[in-house]
């Protein structure tokens, strides 16, 4: 299998957004004060059973994505034919993956978000599905997500739902509190490992992490269960081999200050046209804001 991002279809496939959005409801979540106050100080959390019912779509929408990877937008396999398993990621794919859409536009995602960001609103900014088959031994490298997005902000949360049982051993190990030392990390590529092009000097490489250190926060997973953290904070796994097959959908979510930033190089999700300048808001025609359910 060839490594690196294949053809794609075009993310875009919706034209009228904001007539979708009015006319669905996004159903309620209460995180409570601690689930929240451990988000703002270690940028990571644990939300235990937060989308039991949503695993079973999920994991429908997901297999057409993977069987099919050019029908969908941005999909990318990082394990080459000299290695085995494969491991397989694919983003944007909200619009086109009737599962996706519905989760996006009717679950409590939007409500948690909101919630651990302390933000009056959630705005979408995309879904981001990973798939590691039986035998990868492939390490998601430490990394960040910030510096591979296009917008800069402090209120962010990905939401990571596990699909499949996951064990410590090969499950995402998250540097508590990273989120909060200031640094901004060069993006690496997932299969080779090798840093961005990019030519913003004020970002650093990424720093040794101890997988086993103290202040490492990983968890056995059961499916439904949601892991929430901060597009600042450092995560990456061991390469660890997969016993069974290892699927989670994200979804990544923008908060009140977030704005678009123009990055000095390659983002991903690639996205390059939208026609804005740094210190924009988002559009929301694009990423639409699903929290308040009901702006109207
Ligand atoms: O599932 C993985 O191994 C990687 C997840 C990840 O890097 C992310 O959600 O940002």
């Amino acid at each position: 299998m060839a490594v690196g991002n294949n053809a794609a279809a075009r993310w875009r496939a919706i034209e009228d957004l904001h007539e979708l959005v009015s006319s669905t409801v996004r159903a309620p979540a209460e995180v409570s004060p601690e689930i929240v106050q451990s988000f703002q100080v270690d940028g990571v959390v644990l939300v235990r059973e937060a989308f039991p019912d949503w695993v079973e779509p999920l994991r429908a929408g997901l297999q057409r994505n993977l069987e099919t990877p050019e029908a969908f937008a941005f999909p990318c396999d990082s394990v080459g034919d000299d290695e085995e398993g494969r491991f397989f990621d694919s983003y944007c794919n909200w619009q086109l993956i009737p599962e996706y859409l519905d989760f996006v536009l009717t679950s409590q995602a939007a409500a948690i978000a909101a919630q651990l960001m302390k933000s009056t609103t959630a705005q979408l900014f995309h879904d981001h599905a990973f798939v590691k088959e039986r035998g990868t031994a492939k390490a998601t490298p430490w990394h960040h997500d910030l510096p591979y997005y296009c917008v800069d902000g402090t209120q962010t949360v990905s939401i990571y739902v596990a699909l499949d049982r996951t064990p410590i051993e090969t499950g995402v190990r998250f540097l508590k509190g990273s989120h909060h030392n200031g640094d901004v990390y060069r993006p690496r590529d997932f299969a080779s490992g090798a840093e961005y092009d990019n030519e913003d000097r004020s970002l650093v490489p990424v720093p040794d992490v101890d997988p086993d250190a103290a202040n490492i926060f990983v968890s056995v997973l059961n499916p439904g269960d949601a892991v929430c953290f901060d597009f600042r904070t450092l995560h990456g796994t061991t390469s660890a081999k997969i016993e069974n097959r290892r699927r989670a959908f994200s979804t990544r979510w923008l908060g009140d200050n977030v704005r678009y930033l123009e990055r000095q190089g390659e983002t991903s999700p690639p996205l390059n046209d939208l026609g804005l300048q740094s210190g924009d808001v988002m559009r929301s025609d694009l990423f639409p804001v699903l929290w308040p359910s009901s702006l109207d």
